[in-house]
């Protein structure tokens, strides 16, 4: 990659320094290139909510704390773009919640597989799953690639935290009974309307607030999480993200329209 830097200055540098990051993981081959379209997607939607972690994404952000650490047996599951953007702070969270960290992927391929694993290492993860292929076993409920899982992952999980992931697979998590907590700036995907708890939010932005919600309701009971877990209802938080939108939206049309406004008189 062409290095060149980002100033401070630029009115854009925190969006650039995120592309920057894809691309160097794209580089080195972390993440696919359809990840970089998907990161497209996102980026277009963070525009909408304002680029900033919204009242109600906070709401869910709590509410999947809890639920990762109600479960039984959590899974922190990690794809291209993921270990290109925050594969510290999944490390963290993992270690935090005590959740495993698995390797899935929905362009599979030995070499991605690799690298992920290694930037994982150096990240500090001890154990990765998802990729020795004598524990994979394969979900008939998923059709892409992400059927296969490890059998001491996400094959027995009963908490899947899936960021960024695809309408097939958490469909096919949710119809076998997993607690399905994503993270997707599109309140419209197939993935945020059909997962228990979805955070409308950057991951970017995400990740360090899960960490350390995630630490300070450790010390709750666990009738606590209990109740934060069932006061949340993911199609009001979705409706709420949806309509903070078009809020945001009319807004800027007004304003827009009194600017063009100003400029005929
Ligand atoms: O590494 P792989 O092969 O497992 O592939 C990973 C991608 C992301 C390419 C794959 O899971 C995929 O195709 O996902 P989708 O179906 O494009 O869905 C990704 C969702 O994540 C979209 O709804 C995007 O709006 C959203 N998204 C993209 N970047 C971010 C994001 N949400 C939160 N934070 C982001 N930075």
């Amino acid at each position: 990659m062409n290095e060149h830097k980002i100033s401070e200055k630029h009115p854009r540098a925190t969006s650039l320094r995120i592309r920057t990051k894809l691309v160097r993981g794209f580089e080195s081959g972390v993440t696919s290139s359809f990840g970089l379209f998907a990161h497209g997607r996102g980026e277009a939607f963070d525009y909408l909510i304002g680029e900033t972690t919204t009242e109600n994404a906070r709401v869910a952000i709590r509410a999947a704390a809890a639920s990762l650490l109600l479960a039984k047996n959590p899974v922190v599951s990690v794809n291209g773009n993921l270990a290109a953007l925050v594969p510290k702070e999944l490390v963290k969270l993992a270690r935090v919640s005590g959740a495993k960290l698995e390797i899935n992927l929905y362009h599979r391929s030995r070499e991605r597989e690799e690298a992920i694993a290694r930037v994982l290492r150096e990240a500090g993860a001890k154990e990765i799953y998802g990729i020795d292929t004598a524990f994979q076993e394969t979900i008939p409920e998923i059709y892409s690639d992400r059927r296969v899982v490890d059998h001491r992952g996400l094959f027995v999980a009963d908490f899947a935290f899936v960021p960024l992931e695809d309408g097939d697979r958490t469909e096919g998590l949710v119809k076998l009974g997993k607690d399905v907590v994503t993270v997707d700036l599109n309140p419209l995907s197939r993935t945020a309307q059909m997962a228990k708890i979805t955070i409308v939010d950057n991951i970017v932005r995400t990740m360090p607030l899960l960490i350390s919600v995630t630490k300070e309701l450790k010390k709750e009971p666990e009738t606590t999480l209990t109740e934060i877990v069932t006061a949340f209802d993911n199609q009001e938080n979705l409706s709420k993200a949806i309509q903070l939108i078009n809020e945001r939206l009319e807004n800027l049309a007004k304003r827009e329209k009194l600017e063009y406004m100003r400029g005929k008189t």
